[in-house]
């Protein structure tokens, strides 16, 4: 049986309209209104391919067709459906379509599987509201406490929990999900970098995914009038930070090869053109796919933030999350390309230097995940694309894969 190219593309069309900068790309942040009508377009499509919906504490959504085994543990194929500002339509999203796609798959074939199969659709794995990324599956499997998880705030001081209600969740009861209630997780994602495209080849299968450490630097100075304040008695939070920022890319490249270290958010404050800076908050990523290199080019960070720690400069650095490195379950990569072979499409061995949810997940049970290629690379802007063709064998192939997991296949 064939994935259906035309409710693939009806999919991503339809949630790509749930954006709240319209011809600008995607934004779709979590708990957003943007969010509710992707959360309620996404929970219809559940229920139209037979699947029984729920939310956790945390607002991932969950659409459940019940297996033969009572109370066996689900095969969970899903991924995120929020987004980074201005971003593209299929950065999550396609994974969750494609998910959709499998559960259409079997509910046309009227199949029971054994293990129960779950379609899941994870919050906030961008980190584009609130402090860290994957924060929809750190807190479903407890990576990130409920307390934790209720103290985060937006940029606005808004909490997750007010947030949530604004929009209509439920965060009460917000607990972990038992980890012994997932046999295994698949995820479809774009691959948001130029090796498949490069080789002419429509499936990656991710062998390990990076490392990785965000911070979030404060930077504090001393407000002041930029015309009559002496240069020589200035305490110029930006200037400081500037500094700082500059010698980022020299860390990364000494450290090694796959070494990647970014600034992409920064706040400014007070942000007047003729007042000197007083301070500055900004992000800084850090990834490898070495363990040793993550841990190196951390401690190279914050050696050098603390060095701009003087003359009236004050420093504050916070961990707001760290990931080591991942290899994802042989079984499950070795099922992907088995199935590659059998359906005749060519593949690929990949690592992959983009964060998932699959590597939180890939810590709790068997997690396996395949790429279908982005046009030109690009990723996390409104040229993001990937071909429906490539979806649809992106979408065969984890509607095999699928089916074998919720049989007898041990991972
Ligand atoms: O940042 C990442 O790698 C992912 O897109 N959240
Ligand atoms: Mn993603
Ligand atoms: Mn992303």
């Amino acid at each position: 049986m064939q994935a259906n190219e035309q409710r693939i593309e009806a999919h991503i069309e339809n949630l790509r309209q749930f954006t709240a900068t319209p011809g600008e790309g995607v934004t779709r942040l979590t708990y957003s209104v943007e969010d509710l009508k992707a959360r309620n377009y996404i929970k219809e499509q559940m229920t139209a391919y037979g699947l029984t919906v729920s939310e956790d504490g945390f607002g991932n959504i969950f659409g459940k067709l019940n297996g033969m085994l009572e109370d066996a543990p689900s095969v969970l194929i899903g991924s995120h459906f929020d987004s980074v500002p201005n971003g593209g339509a299929y950065d999550g999203t396609a994974g969750v379509v494609v998910a959709l796609e499998v559960a259409a798959m079997f509910q046309a074939q009227n199949l029971t599987p054994t293990y129960p199969l779950e379609v899941v659709a994870m919050i906030e794995e961008e980190g584009g509201r609130f402090q860290g990324g994957l924060m929809g599956s750190r807190a479903m499997l407890g990576v990130l406490s409920a307390e934790d998880f209720a103290a985060q705030t937006d940029v606005a001081g808004i909490t997750t929990i007010e947030a949530m209600e604004a929009i209509g969740l439920n965060p009460l009861n917000a607990k972990p999900r038992p980890v012994e209630t997932i046999k295994a997780f698949l995820e479809l994602h774009i691959e948001q970098g130029p090796i498949l495209e490069e080789k002419e080849i429509s499936i990656g299968v991710v062998e390990s995914i990076v490392g990785l450490c965000q911070l979030e630097v404060t930077i504090q100075g001393q407000a002041g009038h930029a015309g009559t304040t002496p240069m020589n008695r200035r305490k110029d939070a930006l200037v400081a930070a500037a500094k700082i920022i500059a010698e980022l890319p020299n860390i990364a490249v000494n450290e090694s090869h796959h070494t990647v270290i970014t600034t992409g958010r920064l706040q400014l404050y007070p942000n007047g053109a003729n007042v000197i800076p007083e301070k500055v908050v900004f992000s800084v990523d850090i990834r490898s796919n070495e363990e040793v290199h993550v841990k190196n080019a951390v401690e190279q960070v914050k050696a050098c933030i603390l060095r701009e720690h003087k003359n009236g400069i004050s420093t504050n650095i916070a961990q707001l999350m760290y990931i080591s490195p991942k290899e994802l379950n042989h079984v499950i990569r070795d099922l992907f390309k088995q199935t590659s072979e059998k359906l005749a499409i060519p593949y690929c061995s990949m690592h992959s230097g983009a964060g998932h949810d699959a590597m939180v997940l890939s810590d709790f049970t068997a997690s396996g995940m395949i790429f279908v290629p982005s046009k030109d690379g690009l990723s996390h802007c409104p040229e993001e694309y990937t071909k429906t063709e490539d979806f649809v064998k992106g979408t065969n192939i984890l509607f095999e894969v699928t089916k074998q997991l919720t049989e007898a296949v041990e991972v």
